[in-house]
């Protein structure tokens, strides 16, 4: 190869480099643009390393609409296993989150009921059915289970957890 050649081979993969960028970056951003949720009240948790299991009912009584449990303890650090029940005639939901982020919920489901819940924080639960959610309370503070359907939270639908 002459050395014109070769500058110009040269001249053409800088060219190709600085035009078109790596295949991995392009694959990355993407996935860099679904970055992991970050949680109020910790993070999602391993139903295997749970140290216990809380079982939550759900279900309305006469005027009102309640979980079983009103508030919760919880060591810091702690894994709890939640075992839901919706024992009621109605879907209800359980959203844990703090309480700032679960009354902006509020008022968008408000404008939304229709909105449904399958995350690792939040279920919706359809009448007479049951559910898990596994939480590591990696953070200090008090924390709220609510439910966010339209007038069930007036109606008593929420509970606290202090972490400590
Ligand atoms: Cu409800």
């Amino acid at each position: 190869m002459s050395a014109r050649l070769t500058i110009a081979a040269l001249c053409l993969s800088g060219m190709v480099a600085v035009g078109a960028p790596p295949l991995s970056e392009l694959v990355s951003k993407p996935a860099e643009a679904h970055t992991e949720h970050v949680f109020a009240a910790g993070e999602p948790g391993d139903p295997r390393k749970a140290s216990r299991t809380i079982e939550i009912g759900m279900a309305e009584g006469p005027g009102s609409m309640t979980y079983s449990l009103d508030s919760i303890a919880v060591r810091r650090g702690e894994q709890i296993r939640f075992v839901l029940r919706n024992t009621g005639d109605l879907a209800h939901e359980f959203l844990l989150d703090s309480m700032e982020n679960n009354a902006k919920h509020k008022s968008e489901m408000e404008q939304n009921p229709e909105m449904a819940h399958d995350e690792a924080n939040g279920k919706r639960l359809e009448p007479k059915t049951s559910s898990e959610i596994a939480w590591r309370f990696t953070k200090a503070g008090e924390f709220e289970f609510a439910c966010l359907i339209p007038g069930h939270y007036e109606a008593g639908m929420k509970g606290i957890i202090v972490v400590k």
